[in-house]
């Protein structure tokens, strides 16, 4: 048995060959003597998830046998992107792997290639998620994520003719190794049907009779922790028919119906909704919504009842956690399940709800909080309406003794709407029913409360709090910038960082060091030379290693001012065309990359990016511009693209108008791959500023405090000349598609310019020129690179998760021992 300690797999080179091919032969089943790169990587994965399923299950059965306390991360999008590198550095076995492989006639970087990239989520709270999950891992936090288990994922973003289109992404084709079917871990979730409310009392609860059950199967995915045995899971629940589903039909006959009909189960789990208002309100929506809620409480209670005899432990032993409000029907359901199910009684239960749930939002604006109008909701989930309705009823009545009859106010508290469609606010809903609720970053959480939630604040300051964004050093600096994370260990003297980020400061003491200003310049140039080939097989353009190469990468929004960039752009072309031979030697040369998607709705954005293409294509194929200006855009930007352009940037932009951005995470990637920041004062960037310093910064535009009175100016509010110069070029079709751009244009002059692109356009410029000046001494803006490196230890996602483990669920690690 002690022997066994360990595990049974040895992780030796002979051992590791033996596994891997042990995989060629009897789980990819090809020929052990002939097998090619995708089929190496199979075997690879699964001789990797046979490591990971050891370490899952010794963290599982230490978490039964202490049963700590344990936090639950409910959230409907996971941005995981590849496993494979990932996995094998946490685990500690990656160069062990690479040797085995490379006797094998194969090399790790490239079999890691042929990996699809997981794209369950859209963006930042995506991204978020999966940064946090790694985080919780390798803190040793007793965490489970849960999601449903989303077919396509996000659209594949293919460009043609400079358009955005989407297609589906069909990831899954050539399996999943990572994920572990758990064809026993089912539950019934249950849809429509009536209420009765014949018999039962309010201590009692009602009865439901659904009409419809759909089964949902457990899908487990391990995510190991770096320099720790504990691995822990994130499941996923995928749709599939049940027994009990629609029997009817069978027994009149209708055999054919019966079984498309059954079929149509799955399509619950299918599909991921791109992150766009005009989809709030739709029944699949709230159906995926409620699918993997009731699942995953229904397993929750399950672990609880296993360990526990009475449900006044459950706040000891869960904490809840709303990731947004789309999981927020949790509370509703777990109020049904102990009111209905296990008859506690409304105030038993309420009281239990008030301590379990927590919940984080990502949003700024009124517009973007998610409504669920009551008519659907109540054809769906009956009871689950009528439980809103009570929790609604209680609360506004205690409301006015509190407050008194302010209608106004109790009309904005309330959890349900009356408005042209009656619906249910649910972060009303989210904010009455958690004991915390969270901003992502200090700007984000005066708004919320002064202007989102103020109503809430004045009633219960004590509840609001907020915790600063952060990613995971694992993945942005460990997996996908090798060199980088040598660099840094060899001048730190230890790999601790990689586990303690506070380590990183240490840098600092080094920046102005010329043996590692050589050495850091080296390894961006590595970097510079691995994007430029990405770009040139992209899209046939050969871009300068010379150039400074200037990225803006994330989903396109017109808050995000993509449109300014392209702007400027122009703006930079227009002087270039206009100077003399002497002043084009002076000019900083540059790649501009742009990159990201627009929700397949929205009109505005896709315009941006079809304007980005245009320009592009005029200034590339300008002979007289030649290396001083590119402009590329990225397409299907997503995790694994990230991985390669981020190391890659020279500087990056992040340009909300003030007050739009909740936090940004991006910015903080950069920052941790030595990139500068070229930003506006929002979100997240007020944080790096106070690490990094306004001098190392390019920082412009509006401040928070500024926006509304510029936005109040109107058509009087004064635009420069060359912002006024730049917009005509569009509008008199120098880059083509006259017409086609018109609505951009317009969106932006005449008093209609609500992100005040126009107001920002000078300190813009100013900002980029100062970029440039600074590029022209390399050893300042070394300096500043490997300051903006030393000073992102505050935006790992381990001190956000360390902050969340104490100030808002009240965890505590559970240390796997061997
Ligand atoms: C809504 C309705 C229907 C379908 C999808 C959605 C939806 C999906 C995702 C709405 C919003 C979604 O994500 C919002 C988001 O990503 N917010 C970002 O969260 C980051 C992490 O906190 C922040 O850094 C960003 O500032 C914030 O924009």
């Amino acid at each position: 048995i002690f022997e066994l300690m360990d595990g049974f797999l040895k992780n030796d080179p002979t051992s590791l060959q033996n596994d891997i091919l042990h995989h060629v032969e009897y789980t990819v089943a090809r020929s052990r003597f002939s097998f090619d790169d995708f089929e190496a990587y199979q075997a690879l994965a699964h001789s990797v998830r046979d490591r990971l399923i050891e370490r899952w299950h010794d963290t599982q059965m230490h978490f039964k046998r202490k049963d700590p306390k344990r936090i639950y991360f409910l959230s409907l999008e996971f941005l995981m992107g590849r496993s494979l590198s990932n996995s094998v550095i946490n685990l500690g076995i990656r160069d062990q792997f690479a040797d085995a492989l490379s006797q094998l006639g194969f090399e790790l970087e490239v079999l890691a290639e042929q990996e699809g990239d997981a794209a369950l989520g859209n963006g930042g709270l995506a991204r978020l998620s999966a940064c946090q999950m790694d985080s919780l891992a390798t803190l040793d936090y007793p965490a489970v994520g849960y999601d449903y288990a989303n077919q396509y994922g996000l659209f594949r973003q293919v460009i043609l003719d400079g358009f955005q289109h989407e297609h589906l992404d069909f990831w899954l084709n050539f399996g999943n190794p990572w994920e572990i079917e758990r064809v026993h871990v089912t539950y019934p979730v249950k849809f429509y049907g009536t209420v009765t409310d014949e018999l039962l009392n309010e201590e009692n609860g009602k009865v439901w009779v659904p009409k419809r059950t759909v089964e949902a199967v457990a899908y487990d995915n391990p995510i190991p922790g770096y320099g720790t045995r504990n691995t822990i899971n994130l499941r996923l629940w995928a749709a599939k028919p049940s027994d009990q589903h629609n029997m009817e039909s069978y027994n009149t006959g209708d055999y054919i119906n019966a079984v498309v009909e059954r079929q149509r189960a799955e399509n619950i789990s299918s599909i991921l909704y791109p992150d766009d208002r005009s989809y709030q309100g739709k029944e699949l929506r709230l159906k995926q919504q409620y699918f993997f809620v009731s699942a995953s409480v229904q397993d929750i209670i399950r672990r609880f009842k296993d360990a526990h005899s009475t449900f006044d432990d459950f706040p000891e032993k869960v904490a809840l956690h709303l990731n947004d409000t789309h999981p927020s029907l949790a509370i509703a359901e777990v109020m049904r399940v102990l009111v209905d199910e296990e008859h506690l009684g409304w105030n038993r239960a309420w009281n239990i709800i008030c301590n379990v749930f927590t919940f984080t939002t990502h949003t700024v604006s009124p517009e973007g909080l998610e409504k669920i109008p009551v008519d659907l909701l109540g054809s769906l989930l009956p009871r689950h309406l009528q439980i809103i309705y009570d929790i609604n009823f209680k609360f506004v009545e205690e409301l006015k003794k509190r407050i008194g009859l302010d209608y106004n106010r109790l009309a904005r508290m309330s959890i349900v709407e009356e408005g042209a469609v009656k619906s249910i606010q649910m972060a009303n809903l989210s904010i009455l029913c958690s004991h915390t609720v969270n901003g992502v970053s200090r700007v984000h959480s005066k708004l919320l409360t002064t202007k989102l939630f103020k109503d809430f604040y004045e009633l219960w300051p004590e509840k609001f709090q907020y915790k600063t964004n952060g990613v995971t050093q694992r993945r942005w600096i460990v997996v996908s910038n090798p060199s980088l994370c040598a660099l840094i260990s060899k001048w730190l003297g230890t790999e601790d960082w990689i586990r303690d980020i506070d380590h990183l400061i240490g840098l600092r003491e080094h920046a102005a060091n010329g043996e590692l200003h050589q050495e850091w310049k080296m390894v961006k140039k590595v970097n510079k030379i691995r994007l430029a080939e990405y770009i040139e097989a992209m899209s046939g353009l050969k871009v300068s290693l010379d150039a400074m190469f200037d990225v803006q990468t994330k989903r396109i929004h017109e808050y995000k001012r993509q449109l300014l960039n392209i702007l400027g752009i122009i703006h930079r072309y227009d002087c270039i065309k206009n100077m003399d031979k002497n002043d084009r030697i002076k000019v900083v040369p540059r790649v501009c990359i742009i990159g990201g998607k627009a929700a397949p709705g929205y009109e505005t954005a896709k315009k941006i990016i079809k304007l980005c293409h245009a320009v592009a294509e005029k200034i590339n194929n300008d002979s007289d511009i030649g290396d001083l200006l590119k402009l590329v855009f990225i397409p299907d930007y997503n995790v694994s693209v990230a991985e390669l352009v981020i190391p890659g940037a020279d500087i990056s932009q992040h340009l909300s108008t003030a007050g739009h951005e909740a936090s940004g995470t991006g910015s903080m990637k950069f920052l941790m791959n030595g990139c500068l920041l070229l930003a506006t004062v929002d979100g997240s960037t007020v944080e790096i500023i106070e690490e990094i310093g306004e001098d190392n910064m390019f920082l412009f535009g509006a401040k928070v405090h500024e926006v509304s009175a510029l936005r109040e100016k109107g058509p009087a509010l004064k635009v420069p000349l060359q912002f006024s110069r730049v917009v005509r070029m569009v509008r008199d079709g120098y880059f083509g598609f006259k017409d086609y751009f018109k609505s951009l244009c317009d969106n932006i002059e005449g008093g209609q310019d609500y992100y005040l692109l126009g107001a920002d356009f000078t300190s813009y410029l100013e900002a980029q020129a100062a970029a440039d000046k600074a590029y022209v001494d390399q050893e300042r803006w070394t300096e500043m690179s490997i300051l903006s490196t030393a000073g992102s230890g505050r935006f790992s996602s381990d001190r956000t998760v360390e902050e969340y483990a104490q100030k808002t669920w009240g965890i505590q690690p559970c240390r796997c021992p061997f």
